[in-house]
């Protein structure tokens, strides 16, 4: 399909393929897609029973038969005073008890009449978590800094000791408080962290009674109380959540503390808004003006028709630094798989690689490679119309690199219209490019909490369709658990001399280091 042509024979063609989705705006026309395969992609979701798929997430069915679970993050964001009853409990309820627990504890430390140890109040927040548990509030809390008041928060995820020692650097025991945040409590990484957290308040606080400095400066989230309690955290302060919550879908439940300490209850609230207008509409949308579902069925076009590998998340928004790393999480280890949700292998490809950093830097790295490579990669730019703040008209200089992005990648540059410009003939080739790089263009007015929740759940509807149309299970895991289970058998070795039963290189690796590592 070559876009010039389609443009030209087509006027109406980027007002037709422009839709909407509260407050978003996504122009896919400059997609490789015509009317005829559009409606092609539809008749593929309704044959796959997408809709009904979803109706089923929503109700509540067991649609994740590996783990035996329901997958209810829609459930998270129903307002309060709407009910879904699943076996015999209104999750909704439940959800907004927790809500409600939350906006308590979130309000006492935002006004300070929460205070540590020695009486001083509460200015730094360190969210101690590792996947699901810190890439949704981490991405969120960066991408309304704006909304930020007071208190500043941090996230400590790698098992890495640095990452929290470099943390706490410049933070003062007495004035810092611990999110645990754990859905099992039993995360290697997350304890250790979480360990090394409660040595420095106890160190740093020495002369607090432990108990109370424990009180003072933990809490957690978590559906394991038992956990909980054995670490030393009262009950009272740990926010639960439900095993119907996947890792990757729960920025919207209790795990997002952080960011509602940072933003306030009543703009959480809305981010939680924003989510519920994107179920309303993944569920009320014809599918042509479905914007996730279309979002879905494009990535499946190229995907496994065109087979196109990967597929870029590049945010105009320096406040979205970290979506792309958040979408990575969502959408790969939701489809990374290989059998279908009856454990058959799978005869088609699943999911892409997903990949982005903030534009313009891609601009000056690795869009080289998106407009003259040999690999086409389709692309969500997404940008913000109107700015939390400018500075000398700036924003403009943004939204141009942005808009000229999409614009040279489909309709790209001749060899014709190069020579034209005066290029010296043994150029033309180097600085000819091939256009009929397809791009999703999504706005928003302002990227404002409800919007921010509009954007994640498109994506997890995105992701949803996709899932259901390669008919895998997009709510399991079990491909992070082998290297898990092998590191647990590793630890031990690598500080005794027993003899080692791994292949050479393994074995070769854990001798290297015994030798080396410095004690
Ligand atoms: C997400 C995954 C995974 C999970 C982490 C942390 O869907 O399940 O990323 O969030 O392994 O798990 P815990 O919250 O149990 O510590």
């Amino acid at each position: 399909m070559d876009l010039r042509q389609v443009f030209a024979a087509d006027p109406g063609r980027a007002d037709r393929y422009t839709l909407t989705a509260g407050g978003l705006r996504a122009d896919l026309s400059k997609n490789l897609v015509d009317d005829e395969i559009v409606a092609a992609l539809t008749d593929l979701a309704d044959a796959m029973g997408v809709s009904e798929r979803y109706e089923a997430m929503r109700r509540g069915d067991v649609i994740n038969p590996t783990e035996g679970r329901a997958v209810l993050h829609t459930a998270l964001r129903r307002p309060a005073g709407d009910s879904l009853m699943v076996d015999g409990v209104d999750v909704v309820a439940d959800v907004h008890e927790v809500l409600d627990r939350m906006a308590v504890v979130a309000e006492r430390i935002r006004s300070g009449e929460w205070t540590g140890a020695t009486g001083a109040r509460i200015r730094h927040v360190v969210n101690v978590g590792i996947g699901g548990s810190d890439l949704g509030p981490l991405m969120a809390y960066r991408a309304l800094a704006h909304y930020r008041e007071s208190i500043q928060c941090h996230f400590v995820s790698n098992v890495d000791p640095t990452h929290m020692v470099e943390t706490l650097k410049p933070l003062d025991p007495a004035e810092t408080l611990f999110i645990v945040a754990s859905k099992t409590f039993t995360t290697q990484e997350t304890l250790a962290n979480a360990d090394s957290a409660k040595a420095w308040i106890l160190d740093g606080l020495a002369s607090a009674d432990p108990a109370e400095a424990v009180a003072k400066h933990f809490v957690a989230l978590s559906t394991n109380a038992e956990g909980v309690a054995a670490f030393g955290i009262d009950t009272a302060n740990m926010f639960g959540f439900w095993d119907w919550v996947g890792g990757r879908y729960s920025v919207d439940s209790a795990i997002g503390m952080s960011l509602m300490i940072a933003i306030g209850p009543d703009e959480f609230t809305e981010f939680l808004a924003g989510f519920a207008d994107i179920d309303e509409h993944m569920g009320s949308a014809p599918a042509a003006e479905n914007l996730p579902l279309m979002l879905g069925l494009l990535g499946i076009w190229y995907r496994n028709f065109l087979g196109m590998p990967s597929h870029a998340v590049l945010p105009y928004s320096q406040y979205l630094e970290r979506f792309p790393a958040y979408l990575q999480q969502l959408d790969m280890e939701s489809n990374g798989k290989s059998v279908h949700l009856d454990g058959s292998a799978v005869d088609h490809d699943t999911g892409p690689i997903i990949w982005g950093e903030p534009g313009t830097n891609g601009q000056h790295a690795f869009y080289q490679l998106i407009h003259q490579g040999t690999t086409v990669i389709p692309a969500d730019l997404i940008g913000v119309v109107n700015p939390a703040r400018d500075v000398g008209g700036q924003h403009d200089l943004l939204i141009a690199n942005l808009f000229a992005q999409a614009e040279a990648l489909a309709f790209g540059k001749t060899g014709a219209e190069v020579a034209a410009d005066g290029a010296a003939d043994d150029l033309v080739a180097h600085r000819t490019f091939a256009g009929n790089r397809p791009t999703n263009m999504i706005l928003t007015d302002e990227l404002t909490p409800r919007v921010l929740g509009q954007l994640v759940a498109l994506y997890e509807h995105k992701v949803f369709t996709q899932g259901a149309i390669w008919g895998i299970n997009s709510f399991d895991q079990w491909g992070v658990e082998l290297g898990k289970e092998l590191a647990r058998g590793i630890v031990p070795e690598l500080t005794s001399d027993t003899s080692l039963e791994h292949d050479a290189s393994t074995n070769a690796l854990i001798a290297h280091y015994r030798a080396t590592r410095r004690r």
